[in-house]
């Protein structure tokens, strides 16, 4: 059996790009490995955060992670910071990394460029991601593809570390990246990824929107003139995400769309596409609410965080003593 780890931040308005892109596939891979999912605040705080609005947002990660189909008693769910090791490692590694190849990441480089001084967390990211992959003997890390450039740090510290304080020391992951179909655009700008931080609401769907916010964010849902529904990313973006989505949840494959819509206006097109998004969150939002009233959310992270606690001490205990740390 391999391990799995993957991780989402709790930043609030999971969208359906978070859903298809990641969570969709986390919930398919707990039948066939031992999977650990993990809500990383200790990422989030990167950027500063309200602690209040952060503390919601980590509850509310955890009870969606639930609520998609994980399933606590297949896989282990906790809260990053519930387990010391996390931290504890990242200094470890950052003393085998360097700062030109954490100047070069790209994502350090965008969150950066607008900011006087970049904040040293910004900074340090890849290497706390690097050490919540490794704490865990990790061989798959199920992601988008934006994650590309953290993985291979990842695999380049393990082998760095492997061979200066012996083989085995780490485990070297592998990333599991998304199919390209999953990478959802923005429903006002069909060029840009959807996101969680982008300012128009409408601009994505959250999962846990009201039937009428997701209306009205598909019938806004930037198109073009030609009328025809016909999936061409390079001249028709619009349609081309809207035809995605549509796929991905109902499983029926883009051409079969093409063919029952020929002729249809873009209108009948989105109402039913409507349906078939509020067909599929309707019944995570319940399984929301059911998590959230049934006060079993805290049980589960409490048990997640002691049974991720107790592999990431062996990992740790090993890590140690190659190093020749402690007495
Ligand atoms: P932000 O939008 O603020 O940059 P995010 O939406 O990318 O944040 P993350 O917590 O960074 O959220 O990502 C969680 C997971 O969702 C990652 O595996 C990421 O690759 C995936 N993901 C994010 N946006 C999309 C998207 N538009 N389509 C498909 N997958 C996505
Ligand atoms: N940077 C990741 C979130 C993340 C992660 C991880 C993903 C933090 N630690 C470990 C996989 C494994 C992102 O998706 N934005």
């Amino acid at each position: 059996m391999k391990r799995v780890f993957s991780g989402i931040q709790p930043t609030g308005n999971i969208h359906i790009g978070n859903y298809l892109g990641a969570l969709k596939q986390f919930v398919e891979l707990q039948d066939e490995d031992e999977c650990v999912y993990c809500i990383v605040d200790l990422h989030a705080i990167t950027v500063p955060k309200d602690p209040k609005e952060l503390r919601e947002n980590i509850r509310s990660v955890a009870a969606l992670y639930l609520a998609v189909g994980i399933d606590p008693e297949k896989s282990i769910v906790f809260v990053q910071s519930d387990v010391s090791g996390h931290a504890e490692l990242s200094w470890i590694l950052t003393c085998s990394s360097y700062t030109g190849e954490l100047s070069r990441m790209t994502q350090f480089k965008q969150k950066s460029r607008e900011k006087e001084s970049a904040p040293t967390g910004l900074f340090m990211y890849p290497v706390l991601m690097a050490s919540d992959i490794l704490l865990y003997d990790t061989n798959i890390v199920p992601v988008g593809d934006d994650q590309k450039q953290h993985i291979e740090l990842t695999r380049d510290l393990a082998v760095r570390i492997n061979g200066k304080y012996g083989e085995g020391t780490l485990v070297v992951p592998e990333g599991k990246y998304m199919k390209s179909g999953a990478r959802i655009m923005a429903l006002d700008d069909p060029t840009s990824k959807m996101s969680k931080s982008a300012e128009n609401e409408y601009s994505r769907i959250s999962l846990m929107d009201t039937p009428n916010k997701i209306k009205k964010a598909i019938m806004r849902a930037t198109t073009d003139s030609d009328g025809e529904i016909r999936y061409d990313v390079e001249n028709k973006p619009g349609v081309s995400n809207l035809l995605s989505i549509y796929s991905a949840f109902s499983g029926i494959p883009v051409e079969k769309l093409e063919e029952t819509y020929r002729g249809s206006g873009y209108g009948d097109f989105k109402k039913d596409l409507v349906e078939v998004v509020m067909e599929a969150v309707t019944p995570i939002q319940q399984k929301y609410r059911d998590v959230m009233e049934s006060g079993e959310l805290d049980t589960i992270l409490k048990e997640g965080a002691e049974k991720a606690d107790a592999i990431a001490e062996k990992t740790l205990r090993r890590v140690k003593e190659r190093f020749g740390l402690g007495r």
